[in-house]
């Protein structure tokens, strides 16, 4: 009730947060792509910046709340030339980074088609993560690079959490997890060697085994290689384990569920 009460308020004129006295925009880039121009402002504080899509001398496309940057904004960018077509539809496009503000959240990056149409293609939440845009394959069509957040503050510190990689196709209406994720399974000795490092690992959690576990069993996990998590765990286990296992894998699993990429993850390693 209090929501849709500010909205008749504030969603029919100007918003309260881009008045003058509130938060004071300032221009930050300008770019034309095509028949649109791509403008973006500053706010007062990180995180109170805007975007508008112009054509002509009408805005098509507006946001505000979040500091928006495309790839002029930044040396090195991780992010494809403004007008740059990723998507290999031969039509135009533009991702914006948008990053919420705070000590770590949020980055979400918001993929348009500047057509004959502005059309949002997908927007990608990244969380912790920053995303990289990138052709990996030679096919045309940019991937997303990133990590996944899900197991952020799990059992463990910020810094101590994994956070497995992920690459991202765009199938034609969003982007999915991509293939480009395989990796081969390692070796006896491999996973032996890998045994030994995490066991000497000083980190610590209440189930014994240190945060590096469970990260050395994502990595196989978000590699395809998912079932020699289970035998890795019960090496680790073996020689570090607190508690009941079942108890520590039932929760993995749980928190694991819990990724966006959950079902790309699945098919990777042939789980249903
Ligand atoms: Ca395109």
């Amino acid at each position: 009730l209090i929501a849709s009460a500010l909205c008749l308020i504030n969603c029919t004129g100007k918003p309260e947060t881009t008045s003058p006295q509130r938060n004071k925009l300032r221009p930050k880039t300008e770019v034309k792509i095509g028949p649109y121009t791509y403008r973006s402002y500053s706010g007062e504080t990180l995180g109170q910046g805007a975007f508008e899509i112009w054509r002509g001398d009408k805005v098509i496309l507006r946001e505000e709340d979040g500091d928006y940057n495309i790839s002029l904004d930044r040396k090195d960018s991780n992010l494809p030339e403004p007008g740059k077509d990723i998507t290999g539809d031969g039509l135009p496009d533009l991702v914006i980074e948008v990053y919420s503000g705070g000590a770590h959240c949020c980055f979400e990056y918001l993929i348009l088609s500047l057509g004959e149409e502005v059309k949002k293609l997908d927007r990608i939440s990244g969380g912790n993560s920053s995303f990289e845009f990138k052709d990996l394959n030679g096919d045309g069509i940019y991937e997303a690079i990133g990590n996944d957040d899900t197991f952020a503050y799990w059992e463990t510190s910020y810094v101590e959490s994994p956070m497995p990689g992920v690459i991202l196709k765009f199938d034609g209406k969003k982007y999915v997890v991509s293939d480009l994720m395989r990796r081969p399974a390692p070796s006896d000795e491999q996973l032996v060697a890998k045994l030994e490092e995490v066991s000497r690992d000083q980190g610590e959690s209440r189930w014994g085994i240190p945060p590096s576990a469970w990260g050395y069993m994502l990595e196989l996990i978000y590699g395809g290689n998912g079932d020699l998590a289970w035998k890795f765990c019960d090496m680790i286990w073996a020689k570090r384990g607190k508690g009941n296992r079942e108890d520590f894998l039932s929760e993995f699993r749980k928190q694991l569920a819990e990724s966006p990429y959950w079902d790309g993850i699945k098919s990777l390693n042939g789980w249903r």
